[in-house]
């Protein structure tokens, strides 16, 4: 027998993912207009006809291929997860995790793995609202030169159920009811709660989901989880247990609920502009990897089940070490063929990444796959430019809708001498993917493991964990969805799971919903805090990219207007002017201004704080402005940082922000911060001023406002 040739070296891709799709790209500057078969076309506007008012002629094939085309334009949209955003940008690893994993991606300090990733809402349709109250996809496409790895994660990290068969039934209880598609992207409705309410292992994701966490200020301030448990496999073989996070370097942000709403109606696009404006004008967002790593003789050692998905692994217990980086820099080019196309799965892994027996996991392994046949429209949905692996793929696969490849050679099975058996396996040595060799076994039982059985200790935890702004957010969030809820008994039921929880947190909800507090207080016991579940030790020390409205009307002082906003600016926000108009105007001593938004065109709930500055006529013309004062209102409502220097101070005191200090007109250079309320009368001392007021943005809201209900907005 002739001797066989030894494959070639997998050749590593130095294409980046850009250049990739650089042979799909399509720019018909400067070019004639075609058919489908590059045949010019000469009118576009009239189809062919039998005389001027007769009937159109099928022979017109320019109409039929426009309007088939057409027609088919629409694909079905993702069963959950409908509604998303996507970015491109790449990783890169701090330092080698050689001793954890051998993935390759997870070696090299100085590589860079291009990565696509995609945010969405679970809940609602593709044309859906962004800011509703949901969990938050957080999916990542690693192109990495042994295959491409996914980390299909979500912004909190425990899940609704424990076992994948229960998917369907947790997706048809939460999306909008049977009889009349109502409501959209809410789980403000009976099926949802009725479901909760029979299904304690549902305790604590329900803490997460009405928390904050639900409402992220922008995609590029949430963290995001892995949730399962995963394993890492080092060179020689070892295994261990491995939770993955993502924390955003911007800090972890929310909205108010109230805000939200309003976001819904006056720019529904809200998170998916701020990702793509933030890439645009060179915010790049960024996110640190992080991994908790367990050995597997600890695999038992917690009160809790490691392979159970409504679980976290408290960080007091396993600290998380962060490993890398992921910088998001480029928007896609086309939202459909790469957004809408692009396919997630969990099963996707590479060598040095394992599962576990998570049953949720082991679910989804089965369902993404199949998802993207009805979705994408058949088996070659990998082929589709944002699905392409970047390191070469050689298979016996063939044909199937829309192959792309055009496959060479005589033979596509294996094993045949006809090719010396190529493409053929590879040992593990040469990047060959081998399943971890993990011991298992056990009788067929359709069965939950008891300790998969306690699902209230944590959902305490959480609870515990929460600063009182945060526990009273949770508590408004009960009164909302359970008060939209019709059945007094679904309601009821709500309550008493809760009751399991913390007995005070059940009578707090009971009170808000017109139903009595259960008979006996209940409780899980549990008094142990994991502060990190608190939103409020995230970081503070920043305002880059963060929108501050400016208020102007003419005559206002130009030299405050530059001085404070250079300052925001130097720090890296994004100070836009709002006035009456748009157009220009102009301040005290002559000088114009661009106007950026009119108040109709935008509102304060898109902006993150607010300043105005000091000019008599100006400050006197906002005052008879209902817009700028409602503006002030409800900025101060929703708890935003806002700032005035000189006459500005007046608007402030004109729009009663109900007992809120401000400096007075005797108060000589001092500036005066109170409850993110940051005024100065003198400008000699605006470099002080500028201080407070970034410390004041920074720390994203000041809650203590909230208690203020008279405040109108
Ligand atoms: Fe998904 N999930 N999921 N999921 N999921 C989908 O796949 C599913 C779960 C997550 O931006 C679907 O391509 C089952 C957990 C994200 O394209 C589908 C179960 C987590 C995305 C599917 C879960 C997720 C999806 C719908 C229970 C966080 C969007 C369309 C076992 C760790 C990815 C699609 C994107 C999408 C099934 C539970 C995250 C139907 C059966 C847990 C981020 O395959």
């Amino acid at each position: 027998m002739a001797e066989q040739k030894k494959p070639e070296k997998r050749m590593v891709n130095e294409k980046s993912k850009d250049e990739d799709l650089e042979q799909f790209r399509e720019d018909s500057t400067g070019q004639y207009l075609t058919t489908n078969q590059g045949v010019r076309v000469s009118h576009t506007d009239d189809s062919l006809k039998s005389g001027e008012r007769g009937p159109t002629l099928m022979e017109d094939f320019h109409f039929r291929e426009k309007l088939t085309h057409f027609d088919h334009e629409r694909i079905p949209e993702r069963v959950v997860h409908a509604r998303g955003s996507g970015a491109h940008g790449y990783f890169q690893v701090y330092e080698s995790m050689a001793e954890y994993t051998k993935a390759a991606f997870l070696q090299d300090p100085s590589k860079k793995t291009p990565v696509f990733v995609r945010f969405s809402t679970v809940v609602g349709s593709r044309g859906s609202a962004d800011t509703v109250r949901d969990v938050r996809g957080f999916a990542t496409k690693f192109y990495t030169e042994e295959g491409t790895y996914d980390l299909v994660g979500n912004n909190m990290p425990v899940f609704f159920i424990q076992d994948a068969i229960k998917f369907p039934d947790l997706v048809h209880a939460i999306k909008p009811e049977q009889p009349n598609e109502m409501p959209q992207a809410s789980a403000a409705h009976d099926t949802f709660w009725d479901f909760v309410g029979n299904l304690p292992e549902i305790t604590h994701m329900i803490m997460w989901v009405l928390s904050d966490r639900a409402l992220p200020r922008s995609y590029r301030m949430m963290q995001g989880f892995g949730v399962h448990t995963f394993r890492f496999v080092n060179a020689a073989g070892k295994g261990r247990f491995v939770k993955f996070h993502w924390r955003p370097l911007l800090g972890v942000h929310s909205l108010v609920w109230d805000e939200t709403q309003k976001i819904a109606g006056k720019d529904p696009d809200f998170n998916r502009r701020d990702l793509w404006e933030a890439i645009e004008m060179g915010d790049y967002p960024e996110y640190e990897l992080g991994v908790q790593i367990i050995e597997e003789e600890d695999e038992f050692k917690f009160d809790f089940d490691l392979l159970d998905a409504t679980k976290i692994v408290p960080e007091e217990d396993v600290p998380i070490r962060w490993i890398g980086k992921m910088t998001l820099n480029r928007n896609p080019d086309n939202f459909f063929a790469e957004t809408e196309q692009v396919a997630f799965h969990p099963g996707n892994v590479v060598p040095g990444i394992d599962f576990t027996n998570d049953p949720l996991l082991q679910g989804r392994l089965f369902s993404y796959l199949d998802t993207q046949l009805i979705r994408l429209g058949g088996p070659n949905f990998h082929e589709i430019p944002i699905n392409r692996p970047l390191a070469p793929l050689h298979n016996n696969q063939r044909e199937g809708y829309h192959r792309m490849m055009i496959n060479r050679g005589q033979t596509s099975y294996f094993p045949n001498a006809l090719r010396d058996n190529y493409p053929r396996p590879a040992p593990e040595e040469e990047g060959g993917y081998v399943h971890y060799t993990e011991k298992v076994e056990g009788r067929k039982v359709r069965a939950r493991s008891e300790s998969f059985k306690d699902h209230f200790s944590q959902a305490a935890l959480f609870w515990n964990s929460m600063s009182d702004p945060e526990k009273e957010h949770i508590v408004k969030a009960f009164h909302f969805e359970l008060g939209k809820v019709e059945d007094v008994e679904v309601r009821k039921r709500v309550v008493d799971l809760i009751n399991n929880v913390d007995g005070d947190l059940a009578v707090r909800i009971a009170e808000g919903i017109g139903v009595s507090p259960p008979a006996t207080k209940g409780g899980a016991g549990v008094t142990k805090k994991s502060p990190n579940l608190s939103q409020l030790t995230t970081m503070m020390d920043t305002i880059k990219s963060r929108k501050i409205a400016v208020l102007l009307a003419e005559g206002f002082n130009h030299a405050e207007l530059m001085q404070v906003t250079q300052a925001l600016k130097g720090a890296g926000a994004h100070p836009q002017i709002i006035s009456q108009f748009h157009g220009t105007v102009r301040s005290s001593d002559g000088q114009e201004v661009m106007v950026d938004k009119s108040y109709v065109t935008t509102a304060s709930v898109l902006f993150d704080a607010v300043y105005i500055p000091g000019g008599k006529q100006h400050i006197e013309t906002l005052k008879t402005h209902g817009y700028a004062i409602h503006f002030i209102n409800e900025a101060f409502k929703h708890c935003k940082p806002i700032g005035a220097t000189g006459e500005g101070v007046d608007l402030l005191t004109a729009a009663d922000l109900e007992g809120v200090e401000t400096a007075s007109p005797e108060a000589d250079g001092d500036v005066l911060s109170r409850q993110g309320v940051v005024t100065i009368r003198n400008p000699k001392g605006i470099d002080s001023f500028n201080e407070r007021y970034i410390e004041a943005i920074a720390r994203h809201r000041h809650w203590d406002r909230e208690k203020k209900e008279r405040v109108p907005a």
